[in-house]
């Protein structure tokens, strides 16, 4: 055995295992091996495997929890000016330049089954665009409306960057300026075992996994990315996940709301579906704003009712945020150096693996735990954070099955939905069932409209209007 350093501090921290087929490997390996193994601050891990493994192992704690307030929508009782207000503010920030997109694309889509990074799996009723695309046209049309052109930051992990950065490059960066997309790796974590114990995936490979969309905080300022925000006088972060391509990648009233209000970290919350919808719950707890996910919140508080007979935990988080630059700055902290740090979650999984003697072990039920930090612990810790209710049917039709709820067909299906309410909004005539499904497939490209106001204002240019037909796109 070698008498590296690296080995000898992970023998000393009980982790001499990580190196147990070093006389296997080739020199090449080795030094794969030992950059691995560069990457893991062992100290973190000692405390992880202390504080989520050990017998004590810290529950959620959800005592003082009550239901957070949030911002009405105007035809919910909300204030229409203030709403207006908040618009205005917002197309203000967007024109000065302010206001960058950024979206996490780090995630493994292990439930969708699809082999590549999940961008690029195909979404739209018509054309077949990808995520990616979808997303890519929003900010293309976005940046021409307020008359700057956006930059888009992707944070990709290290098993999907180059498929990633190649896709974009394949397809000219689908119009966008290729300086001003900007990809960057998040960090990994270390799997390990019920003890602690660091897991191989082979005899030369730790089992390493991404940290989770929470080191996105990290990674922002870890890339660069903060910094160059600053030198272009970039301040707001629009964050929105991959999955969802119904999302309103720039929604100025959100953008507006946030700034209007001094906040460092807002939210973009949806009633509650149901009771039990899986979507993490916000909440207050001891004045900080809090979210709780579904698989913490006990069944009981899920379906506790309010005296009107509604819900009483009835904002669902959808992963939509708005994020100030210096607090992520502030909160991409590694642990220890300041007071804000982003806990780690613990999630036990099947994870291949190594035997004694370097043959594969394909568990067939969880042998081990990955850890990751989720962006949403970030909210406690930001200044006067505002959450604003939004419309499911506007904001959120996620991707994440690949059959059943949240699944391409139920993706497909709300998209068209969508594009039939505005062409009705706007005077076309278009069978729709009672879910508001047309009978056609239509689909109406973000160039044309990425909301309602932009698809009016391209729609009223049109005349005479083209009849509603299937496989009708606008574009
Ligand atoms: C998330 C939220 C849930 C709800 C839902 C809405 C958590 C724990 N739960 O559920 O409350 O808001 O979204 O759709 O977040 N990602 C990375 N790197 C990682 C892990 C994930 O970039 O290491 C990205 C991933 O590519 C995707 C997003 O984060 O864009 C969501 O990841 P997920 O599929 O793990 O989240 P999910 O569906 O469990």
């Amino acid at each position: 055995m070698s008498d590296h350093p690296l080995i000898e501090q992970f023998t000393a921290a009980g982790q001499g295992q990580v190196f147990a087929h070093w006389n296997l490997l080739d020199p090449a390996a080795r030094d794969t091996l030992l950059a691995e193994a560069a990457e893991i601050d062992l100290a973190e891990i000692a405390r992880l495997t202390r504080m989520l493994l050990g017998g004590a192992a810290a529950q959620v704690d959800l005592s003082e929890l009550s239901p957070a307030p949030y911002e009405k929508r105007p035809e919910h009782g909300g204030e229409a000016a203030a709403w207006a207000r908040a618009k205005a503010e917002g197309e203000a920030a967007l024109r000065a330049g302010r206001v960058a997109a950024f979206t996490v694309a780090g995630g493994q889509g292990t439930r969708l089954g699809y082999d590549g990074p999940k961008g690029t799996f195909p979404v739209t009723p018509v054309r077949g665009k990808t995520l990616f695309q979808v997303f890519a046209e929003k900010i293309l049309a976005a940046g021409r409306h307020y008359g700057r052109p956006l930059h888009w930051f992707i944070m990709t992990s290290h098993q999907n960057h180059a498929a990633t950065e190649a896709f974009f490059k394949e397809n000219g960066f689908f119009g966008l300026a290729a300086e001003r997309v900007h990809f960057f790796r998040q960090g990994r974590m270390p799997a390990v075992d019920f003890d602690g114990r660091i897991l191989l995936e082979s005899p030369g490979h730790i089992a390493m996994s991404p940290d989770g969309h929470g080191g996105s905080l990290r990674a922002l300022e870890r890339s660069g990315a903060l910094d160059l925000m600053a030198r272009e006088g970039i301040d707001t972060l629009s964050y929105f996940q991959v999955d969802n391509p119904l999302v309103r990648c720039i929604d100025p009233a959100f953008i507006g709301w946030h700034l209007l209000r001094g906040s460092e970290m807002s939210s973009k919350m949806v009633p509650k579906a149901y009771a039990g919808e899986k979507v993490g719950h916000f909440c207050q707890q001891r004045g900080k704003l809090v979210v709780v996910e579904y698989s913490d919140l006990p069944q009981a508080m899920q379906e506790e009712t309010d005296a009107a007979g509604g819900l009483r935990y009835l904002a669902g988080s959808i992963a939509i945020h708005v994020l100030d630059r210096e607090f992520v700055r502030r909160m991409a902290c590694p642990a220890g150096a300041g007071e804000a740090t982003l806990p780690f979650h613990r999630a036990d999984k099947k994870i291949p693996t190594v035997d004694a003697a370097g043959q594969p072990v394909k568990p067939e039920k969880p042998n081990g735990v990955k850890f990751e930090m989720f962006v949403f612990d970030a909210l406690p810790f930001a200044r006067n954070p505002v959450v604003i209710e939004t419309l499911r049917a506007d904001d959120f039709s996620p991707v994440k099955n690949a059959e059943g709820v949240d699944s391409p067909a139920t993706c497909r299906a709300d998209q068209q939905r969508q594009f039939a309410r505005w062409l009705r909004a706007h005077g076309a005539e278009v069978p729709v069932d009672a879910t508001g499904l047309p009978a056609c497939t239509i689909e109406v490209s973000p160039l044309f409209g990425y909301d309602e106001d932009t698809f009016a204002a391209s729609w009223r240019k049109l005349s005479p209007p083209p009849p509603i037909a299937e496989g009708l796109c606008l574009e």
